[in-house]
């Protein structure tokens, strides 16, 4: 028998898993708890990815070390995905020592097979913090437009990618000190010596047709347009020292170190056998789970990594690479605690299984999806509870009542089986593909054929008109339940396993389409509860995110955003810190004549000199409220992105100035309104220029703006 060796990409440490992250984990779960199921030898394996800038930094501006930045979230992670049932074979770290062995390894092997080069480079150091700067770290203007936010990188307002002259004035991200320039010395690996032996191994196994169609359009292109070397190293503490002479005061770039992560938590768990699935390509197939923006670190790199250190790996075999989760209509903030994150779902009280069943039925397998409640709720009640549900309830409650809980003696019926036999094998071949959505809802299909057989065979009738015909219908729909047990074990292991339970069966599934081996029956117990209209639309206000679209036009049509909805110009007279909470600043404000405090979690984003003199936009007829004892009246605007960037609407307006959707007129407004009437209103930045709906924001003559995060939700 084959092996299977099973990994969902590593996520990041350095903030709580979102649904995102949840779809990788869980989609790896479906998949190897179906493959056991099947009788494969299968290994998943996964862990949280700890290295890199963005922890460093993030640990740095939380005022904590990496290391207690990466303990607390390990472990948030670990017990949201252990709620979730996803049964690792082991959940590690990037920061075990195996793994800093593993990686040196490696690296020495591609060193010694001569594909490591080394070059000079110019980077930035900021002497008062006395560290290098990743670019992304480094502030300054944009030598083409002059926006003085630029990144080093990029600047975000002109969209030129900045080479390192072209940013003027560069300071510390973190310190605001000026950054200068320093020589450094860096290692790259030759991805262009290295593609033609790629290229090869992509043809040869033949592995490229068993990937998503995503991955292989992405890959194609890359290798296209010409592998350029990579830098695999970096100045920064928090990392994999680099075992070269020279180099000993560097650390390994995270994405060099990270996908190497699969094999040493192999290495882990497996001790001295790990390389009897490692280098075991004839016997073991690697099959992965991760999102769109992974795609060529596991298509390219990492298997580019593994070729040239000449030895024989098992190599990448079938890549699903999902697309995005968005939530409602993609608004989504976590500084506003808008949007479902683990935690988040553990907190509903609803069960595991109904959330795992949700997030597979809206797998963004081909396409974006949306999580919204109402889908939520509808999809629950009428598939788990109305289809499944009823199905197995009314069969087993008949069994109980007329035949004492016993199976009755029946026929097998040939045409049932034929149907039920086919629809099996159909779930079997999507999951084979990984297509876990498609097989989630073929095997719904399967149980609406049963409840169809019996409506139509109505046993309430034929139990008294025609005995034999009731008792073949009930037998056949019986084992029908019970193949229902084992097709949806991977799904929602605990309702398969207690229908399993009610039917005294075996969920293995060499047993599919067997019509032997189940004798008497426990009492039926309910399967699934259905969600209620109230709980959901409270779980929807709780976790923000507009209601349904109908009810924002409805909104709309009724109660205009002008005649709620009070949003004005402010300038900033004055910040400082909350003295007990980090994230947050005091800011007074002038709103015209008025003067205004309100409380704002934006510390992590801008400084204070950042923010002095500058006007922005609040809600100012929102309802006062405290935060940590400090009185906030109304709240500024800002646009974020489900990576969790965050950026105040800027306007060069006159304080004072009312802003309105073009078209609405000025008007009264209420005096005081809630954060969920504000958040019936759908506000995004599409290319940098901020919507209510599809209409401009304007500020008297200005139209609202965004600069850097171009596409983001505002709220
Ligand atoms: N940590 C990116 C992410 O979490 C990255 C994946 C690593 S897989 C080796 O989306
Ligand atoms: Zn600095």
């Amino acid at each position: 028998m084959k092996r299977r060796l099973i990994t969902a990409a590593l996520p990041y440490v350095n903030n709580i898993p979102h649904l995102g992250n949840l779809i990788q984990v869980l989609s790896a779960d479906v998949f190897a708890r179906y493959c056991r199921s099947a009788g494969f030898d299968t290994l998943y394996i996964c862990g949280t990815d700890e290295y890199g800038t963005a922890t460093e930094t993030k640990a740095l501006k939380e005022g904590m070390t990496p290391k207690e930045l990466c303990d607390r979230y390990h472990y948030e992670h670990r017990a949201i995905y252990t709620w979730f049932n996803i049964n690792f074979d082991n959940f590690s770290r990037t920061s075990n020592p195996t793994h800093t062995k593993i990686v040196q390894e490696i690296f020495k092997r591609v060193d010694s097979a001569g594909y490591i080069r080394a070059q000079d480079d110019q980077q930035h150091f900021c002497t008062a913090c006395d560290r290098f700067l990743a670019d992304r770290f480094v502030l300054g203007t944009c030598a083409h437009c002059g926006y003085d936010q630029a990144r080093g990188d990029q600047c975000e307002h002109c969209g030129k990618v900045l080479e390192t002259q072209e940013l003027l004035n560069p300071r510390c991200e973190i310190c605001g000190h000026p950054s200068l320039m320093r020589e450094t010395k860096n290692l790259y690996i030759d991805l262009p010596v290295l593609a033609q032996t790629l290229e090869q191994w992509m043809q040869e196994s033949g592995v490229e047709k068993l990937w998503a169609a995503n991955a292989l359009a992405m890959t194609h292109s890359w290798i296209r347009d010409g592998l350029k070397e990579r830098c695999i190293t970096r100045d920064l503490q928090w990392g994999i020292p680099v075992p070269k002479e020279g180099f000993e005061d560097k650390v390994f770039y995270v994405w060099f170190d990270a996908p190497i992560g699969y094999i040493s938590m192999t290495a882990e768990l497996k001790k001295s056998d790990w390389e009897s699935w490692w280098k075991n390509p004839d016997n073991v197939e690697l099959i992965q789970f991760i999102g769109k923006d992974n795609i060529p670190f596991h298509t390219v790199i990492f298997p580019a990594t593994l070729l040239a250190t000449g030895q024989k790996w098992t190599k990448l075999h079938r890549m699903s690479s999902t697309e995005y989760l968005n939530y409602e209509s993609g608004k989504f903030s976590k500084t506003r605690g808008v949007g479902v994150f683990g935690n988040d779902c553990i907190a509903t009280n609803i069960d595991t299984d109904i959330w795992r069943f949700y997030l597979m039925y809206m797998r963004p397998e081909k396409n974006d999806t949306q999580f919204s409640w109402k889908g939520f709720k509808e999809v629950v009640n009428s598939e788990l509870v109305g289809n499944l549900g009823n199905l197995v309830n009314r069969t087993l409650t008949f069994c109980h009542k007329f035949y004492n809980g016993v199976i009755p003696t029946g026929i097998r019926d040939e045409s049932f089986w034929k149907f039920a036999m086919d629809k099996e094998q159909k779930v079997i071949e999507h999951l084979e593909r990984a297509e876990l959505k498609d097989a989630l809802r073929e095997i719904l299909q399967l149980s609406d054929f049963g409840n169809k057989q019996f409506q139509a065979g109505e046993p309430w009738k034929t139990r008294t008109e025609a005995p034999q015909d009731a008792k073949n219908l009930i037998f056949n729909l019986t084992y029908l339940l019970i193949d229902l047990a084992r097709l949806m074990f991977p799904f929602m292991p605990m309702s398969a396993q207690k229908l399993g339970f009610m039917l005294q069966g075996d969920l293995n599934w060499i047993h599919l389409g067997a019509t032997e081996g189940l004798g008497s029956l426990q009492q039926p117990m309910l399967l699934f509860e259905s969600l209620e209209d109230d709980y959901i639309e409270s779980l929807r206000m709780k976790f923000g995110g507009a209601s349904m679209t109908e009810e924002i036009q409805k909104n709309s049509s009724e109660e205009s955003f002008a005649s709620l909805i009070h949003l004005q110009v402010a300038e900033i007279i004055q910040v400082e810190r909350h003295s007990e909470a980090d994230k947050l600043y005091i800011l007074q404000l002038k709103i015209g004549e008025e003067s205004r405090q309100i409380v704002s979690s934006i510390v992590p984003y801008y400084t204070e000199s950042e923010l002095l003199g500058k006007h922005i936009v609040v809600v100012s007829n929102l309802k006062k409220s405290k935060f940590k004892g400090v009185e906030s009246f109304g709240m500024l605007l800002a646009a974020e992105d489900d990576a969790d960037n965050c950026e105040v609407i800027f306007v060069e307006a006159p304080s004072g100035t009312r802003i309105l959707p073009e078209g609405e007129e000025d008007a009264p407004y209420k005096a005081s309104i809630k954060i969920t009437d504000f958040d019936k209103f759908q506000m995004t930045a599409r290319d940098g220029v901020v919507y209510l709906g599809d209409k401009i924001l304007h500020a008297g003559t200005y139209p609202l703006k965004t600069v850097k995060l171009l596409h983001a939700n505002i709220g």
